[in-house]
């Protein structure tokens, strides 16, 4: 029981140690987060599919969890191990520190074998004081043998020492409740800059700005999603366990690479002092399901890539350029590769600098990210942005296209039944049945409806704001009494109808008809 003890103990100094020392080295170079980090860039994208499905953003929550119920259930078995041999319980928690280590020094954002630091010093003290703590608990070896160590145990006292072991137990826990507090207080601080900096940001007036949204695209119906999503409800996905804050006065952007002729660097301040453009712009995750939340409709602000690419130089693959990938880097490591053609042929790509009015929220990018009309996230909306290169799909693959996501992954064609929720139980008569579609940078042409087996129904469609945004769609239904699925399908501008072909979305965006099954009454 108290081996137990002991070996809790020494986890959670080790773990109070690391936390400290992680302050001063970086917060992500933790043993919790390094391990977690690693842990999802090793995840097979199935898993990591499956991870998103089931736990929603709570994933990263539900993953540190793991990870620290893990090594709470070895901490123990080392403590008992360590009563019984207590080099090799004490040898236990080096390797777990040593696990820790490798996995910080493996991140893309590791800043190099100073990440090392926080899960190694950990360890060490963690080991000595299960040293500590077990010896207390176990008769010197020597009791039986000649030697002034022996005699001394045998004089004192035969089996173990209760008033040593409590207070180096106390010690040891007051101590490390001390250290872990204060490592939490100094990793919280180190976000203050970045959070004033944010403060700070007064966002310029648009040159450019959005076409006032037309009054007919925004429906006055119950359950369908805004058309404008709220910050606060905007879907996040990203493989941040610790969200990067980033201060916007030493922020730079380097842009270069393949046929920029001249390299920049840039400052937040070059950027607001730039022609800003604001647009709305829907984004969409590549891993939503048919029928999933990932996609969500803002009203951007920010600068044109094309314009500060042209300016380096950069010309697209059609004309002639080297580049035909565009990589952008955040300041965790994420690499996000683009067709350069894409960014280049006059759409409105963004590097933006606001959201709905605000300076980037933290978890959305702040200060800085990109966004580009008709691709999924993971092919162009880097968030805290810091780098952009410019190469070929050939030469080099990014983050996801390493996991086995495609290379390049326009949006596809895609509508979403929000309202009645599947399995309502709607009275009898006329029931709105409404929804999204969206088919960033094609336009919606059309979204009907097919009650059971029974023809496909035109829906009303709600003005359409730009075709890089999605539109809303209402149909009023006169439901009678039983069971029914209610399929949406819509049609791009191109006059192509979304597939009823159902696909995962690994690698490329998931795709099928979306149907919701309610019983009228
Ligand atoms: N730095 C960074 N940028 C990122 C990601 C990430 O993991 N790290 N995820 C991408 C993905 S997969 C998507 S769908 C969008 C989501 O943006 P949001 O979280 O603001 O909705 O961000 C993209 N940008
Ligand atoms: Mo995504």
């Amino acid at each position: 029981m108290l081996a137990v003890l002991s070996g809790a103990l020494a986890g959670f100094t080790a773990l109070a140690v690391a936390e400290l020392v992680s302050a001063w080295v970086r917060p992500q170079a933790g043993p919790v987060v390094a391990v977690g980090g690693a842990a999802i860039d090793r995840t097979p994208a199935a898993v990591k599919d499956w991870a998103i499905r089931n736990f929603g953003t709570a994933d990263k929550l539900v993953l540190q969890l793991g990870i620290l119920t893990v090594l709470a259930a070895f901490a123990l078995a080392l403590g008992l191990l360590g009563l019984r041999h207590r080099p090799a319980g004490t040898a236990g928690i080096l390797v777990f520190g040593a696990v820790g280590a490798a996995a910080a020094i493996s991140r893309p954002d590791s800043s190099g074998v100073v990440d090392a630091l926080p899960s190694l010093v950990g360890a060490v003290i963690g080991a000595l004081v299960l040293c500590t703590l077990l010896g207390r608990l176990q008769p010197s070896e020597a009791t039986s043998a000649p030697g002034a160590a022996g005699q001394e145990a045998v004089t004192r006292s035969p089996g173990w020492d209760r008033r040593g072991f409590l207070i180096a137990a106390s010690a040891a826990a007051a101590a490390s409740a001390g250290a872990g507090a204060w490592g939490r207080v100094l990793n919280g601080g180190r976000g203050r800059d970045a959070v004033a900096s944010r403060a700070n940001v007064a966002l310029p007036a648009p040159a450019s700005p959005a076409r006032p949204m037309p009054k007919g695209a925004q429906l006055r119906l119950p359950g369908v999603s805004p058309f404008i999503t709220p910050n606060k409800d905007f879907y996040r996905v990203d493989t941040a366990l610790v969200v990067p804050k980033v201060d916007a006065t030493t922020w730079r952007l380097r842009i270069h690479g393949k046929g920029v002729t001249r390299p920049v660097t840039l400052t937040f301040d070059d950027l607001l002092r730039r022609d800003m453009v604001e647009r709305d712009i829907t984004l969409t995750c590549v891993s939503n399901e048919v029928g999933g939340p990932y996609v969500g409709n803002a009203r951007w602000i920010g600068v044109r890539l094309d314009a500060l690419l042209a300016e380096s130089g950069v010309k697209p693959p059609s004309r002639g350029g080297p580049a035909d990938q565009l990589v952008a880097r955040s300041v965790d490591g994420m690499t996000l590769g683009s067709p350069v053609e894409d960014v280049m042929d006059g759409r409105d790509a963004l590097l933006a600098v606001g959201m709905n009015g605000q300076p980037l929220p933290v978890d959305h990018g702040f200060p800085v990210r990109m966004v580009v009309p008709g691709l999924y996230g993971y092919v162009s909306a880097c968030k805290w942005i810091e780098d952009i290169e410019l190469t070929t799909f050939d030469d080099y693959d990014t983050y996801w296209v390493k996991r086995d996501w495609a290379r390049k992954a326009p949006i596809k064609t895609q509508s979403r039944i929000d309202t009645p929720k599947p399995f309502a139980r709607p009275a009898a008569g006329t029931v709105m049945v409404a929804g999204v579609a969206w088919a960033q940078h094609r336009g919606i042409d059309k979204v009907e409806i097919r009650v059971d087996d029974g023809p496909w129904q035109q829906a009303r469609l709600a003005a359409e704001d730009s075709r890089d945004t999605w539109r809303q769609w209402s149909f009023p239904w006169q439901a009678t009494k039983g069971g029914h699925t209610l399929t949406v399908r819509a049609t791009d501008r191109t006059g192509a109808t979304q597939t009823e072909q159902r696909a995962r979305p690994i690698p490329d965006g998931a795709s099928g008809w979306h149907s919701v099954v309610v019983t009228v009454d």
